[in-house]
């Protein structure tokens, strides 16, 4: 039974139970609508509706759309709560968000327990409150609060929630009797039905030109995205319509969001973040180890933003560093950290000092002896890497998991280094590893699956998008970052400008140009790395001759005030680099290459046709599990725009034999090896398959 109805004395008591998360599916739609008319039709004073399992609904089902809505709609459930002529309460536990809680407001009066959180997240996926959030908020809320809420798509905790007016009451101890009770008290004070659609919004609380400016700041903080500024739209026919006329408009406009490409992008990544640490062919029934303690070798930048994140989640954390001073200098980046994010109000005091006292620091590795899993996070060499790993096969437990946070080394060679392969595995966090979602989990060949299964699981445990990678140069990410950055530097030293190269991929919506990410990592980090390999590895010296002589200049990017750009010094605004220029034609010059103009459009399609032909050889050759692995990867570790779904779902849109057709025009142009088409692409493309296709056959 997906809804039941049951009386508790002069109560009516509606109940939905549809694991995992209560969505508001065809099914729970019309048991709702027919338990509504049960109570309508019955001697019942007030009705509660509730949920079973974890969670009050957690909204519409996100795997429906895309196909024709079966009636009822959850607007058609919604009138019908709301219309009845006796009290309705919502009970709430767990997240009542999206279409949950505008089922919610559509009852009378909202009571939730202190754990619970309440939200509108249907923006964070291309969409906005289909079933009356845009018009109930404001008239409950106030229009700023309203606009907050939905255009952020936040949770609001239940005490917060309380302030705001979206609740009524935050229970304690049992929800069920906590409902009940207070859904007598509302029958015995004689109490009726409260319509959020009976109250009014203040016109002057919200003039015309406040929704404009609300409109352009949200131009700056959700660039290219449709939805917030939709939103918007329905917030001010909350004000300039009748309340009828306003729930159509958001109708409408939820309906033509549903059909956008920027909503199929994002319930893509959705689904992709959930289906990430999943791996296929593993054992369901393995057991995982239990990580209590961690440690964490390395308190750099990048050491000291793991440990946060194991604090973060209430995991005690060793930071080992080899002497005191560096270990002292990185507990302070650490502690800072925690300030700024108290400062921006992010965390309170408390809780920031609380996961401070998580994470303590050593300089003896005989203090690791009890860690369930060690994470080494030194300098980005094979040799220092192997002796931190020969000392901790020394020193650590039998069972612990020793962890590599290498960004391209050989994790099978690593685990050489010690006598317990089977227990070594490649941990890749992301620059900063506290912020960052991403986490590629590395298998080498011979990580034991419990292994495997204990790190998925501890990644999402840390909040963390966990995607499983193959041993390969650059594992997924990286690689094909490389294939990128080359298109960057190929395009400069043949006509564009670094402005123009940067401004077309900001443009197409990632968070930042090709070359403004270098000067924001440092030339100086490319330029180590090349001296390490050979000619042939370095590769065609063209895609890298400026950025080397930039960097012999001491032009490292922002660290030294100028790389691509000029650094303003105090507020580190870019500016353009008119040295640049004669860098670039003088290395134009010397390797022979004529510089001509090149249109956007040639740019932006050779950064794109190099990321897919590179993800399609990465999932040929098995180091991903699954094409939105990639498109996971790349959206929350590389800044590709989520709105856009990732590289390989935004060349499945494109359609395969359009993207092969472009880079077999690069390969025919260039006579370059990295054109030639990857062949699970070709082969797709030939047989007029799609990537589903290939999920389907390889699932
Ligand atoms: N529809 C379908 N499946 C869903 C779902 C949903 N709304 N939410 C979660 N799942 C599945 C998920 O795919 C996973 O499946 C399992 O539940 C556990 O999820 C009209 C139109 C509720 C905070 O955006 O934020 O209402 O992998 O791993 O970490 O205006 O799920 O186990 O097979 O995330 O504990 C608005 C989305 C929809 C909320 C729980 N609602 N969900 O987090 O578990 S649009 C949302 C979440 C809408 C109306 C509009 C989280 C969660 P599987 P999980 P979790």
């Amino acid at each position: 039974m997906l809804v039941s109805y049951h009386r508790v004395n002069e109560l009516g008591v509606i109940t939905i139970d549809n694991p995992p998360v209560n969505a508001l599916s065809y099914g729970v739609r019309k048991g709702i609508l027919e338990a509504i008319t049960t109570a309508h039709a019955d001697d019942s004073k007030a009705v509660v509706i509730l949920c079973e399992g974890r969670t009050f609904i957690a909204g519409s089902d996100i795997s429906e759309f895309g196909k024709p809505i079966a009636e009822p709609s959850l607007p058609q459930v919604n009138a019908a709560i709301e219309a009845l002529a006796k009290p309705v309460v919502a009970a709430i536990h767990g997240t009542a968000l999206g279409g949950g809680f505008e089922l919610a407001l559509s009852c009378h009066y909202r009571c939730a327990l202190e754990s619970a959180f309440v939200g509108l997240p249907e923006v964070t996926l291309g969409l906005l409150p289909g079933a009356g959030g845009t018009q109930r908020v404001p008239r409950l809320i106030g229009v700023q609060a309203a606009l907050d809420m939905m255009t952020g798509g936040q949770k609001i905790a239940a005490s917060k929630a309380l302030k705001l007016g979206l609740i009524d009451r935050v229970l304690s101890g049992s929800m069920k009797d906590g409902a009940l009770a207070y859904a007598r008290e509302l029958v015995a004070s004689g109490t009726g039905p409260r319509r959020i659609r009976d109250m009014s919004i203040a016109p002057e609380s919200f003039a015309g030109e406040a929704f404009d400016a609300y409109r352009n700041r949200l131009n700056q903080r959700k660039r290219g995205q449709e939805s917030p500024q939709k939103i918007v739209d329905c917030v001010e026919a909350a004000i300039t319509m009748p309340f009828d006329e306003g729930l159509a408009y958001e109708r409408s406009s939820f309906i033509e969001r549903s059909q956008s490409e920027q909503s199929a992008a994002l319930r893509h990544i959705f689904f992709a973040e959930r289906q990430a640490p999943k791996v296929l062919g593993l054992d369901k029934n393995i057991t995982p180890r239990s990580i209590d303690q961690v440690a964490v070798i390395g308190a750099g930048t990048m050491g000291g933003g793991i440990a946060m994140s194991f604090a973060n989640a209430g995991i005690p954390v060793t930071l080992l560093e080899l002497n005191q001073g560096g270990l002292d200098a990185g507990l302070a980046l650490i502690s800072q950290n925690y300030s700024v994010t108290v400062g921006k109000g992010k965390l309170s005091e408390e809780e920031a000092a609380t996961r401070q006292a998580l994470i303590s620091g050593t300089t003896d590795y005989a203090a690791l002896a009890s860690a369930d899993l060690v994470i080494e996070a030194v300098f980005e060499s094979m040799d220092v890497k192997k002796q931190v790993f020969g000392r901790l096969d020394e020193v650590c437990k039998a069972g612990a998991i020793l962890a590599s946070n290498t960004s391209y080394l050989d994790v099978y060679e690593i685990a050489a280094a010690t006598t317990r392969p089977l227990d070594v595995v490649g941990l890749h966090f992301f620059s900063p590893a506290n912020v960052m979602r991403l986490l590629e989990v590395v298998r080498a060949e011979q990580t034991a699956d419990d292994v495997v299964a204990t790190v998925m699981r501890l990644g999402k445990r840390i909040g963390k998008v966990p995607v499983l990678a193959g041993v390969c140069f650059g594992f997924i990410g990286n690689r094909m970052l490389r294939q990128y950055a080359r298109e960057a530097q190929l395009c400069m030293i043949e006509g564009a400008e670094p402005g123009q190269i940067d401004g077309v991929l900001t443009r197409f919506g990632m968070a930042m140009g090709p070359l403004a990410v270098g000067d924001l990592a440092g030339l100086d980090i490319g330029y180590k790395s090349r001296q390490a390999l050979t000619a042939e590895q370095r590769g065609d010296p063209r895609s890298y001759a400026i950025a080397d002589t930039l960097v012999e200049m001491g032009r490292l990017g922002q660290k030294t005030g100028a790389g691509y750009y000029r650094y303003d010094s105090h507020t580190r605004a870019r500016s353009a680099n008119p040295d640049v220029l004669a860098v670039i034609k003088a290395e134009a010059e010397k390797y022979g290459v004529s510089r001509r103009a090149l249109s956007d459009e040639e740019i932006l399609n050779r950064h794109l046709m190099a990321l897919i032909n590179e993800g399609f050889r990465i999932l040929e050759e098995g180091i991903a599990q699954r094409p939105s692995d990639i498109d996971a990867v790349y959206v929350h570790g590389y800044g590709f725009p989520a709105y856009r779904g990732g590289p390989m779902f935004y060349a499945s849109r494109l359609g395969l034999d359009k993207v092969y057709g472009c880079i077999d025009d690069l390969y025919k142009r260039t006579g370059e090896a990295y054109w030639k088409p990857a062949p699970l692409l070709a082969k797709l493309a030939e047989n007029n398959q799609s990537l589903e296709d290939w999920v389907a056959s390889n699932d």
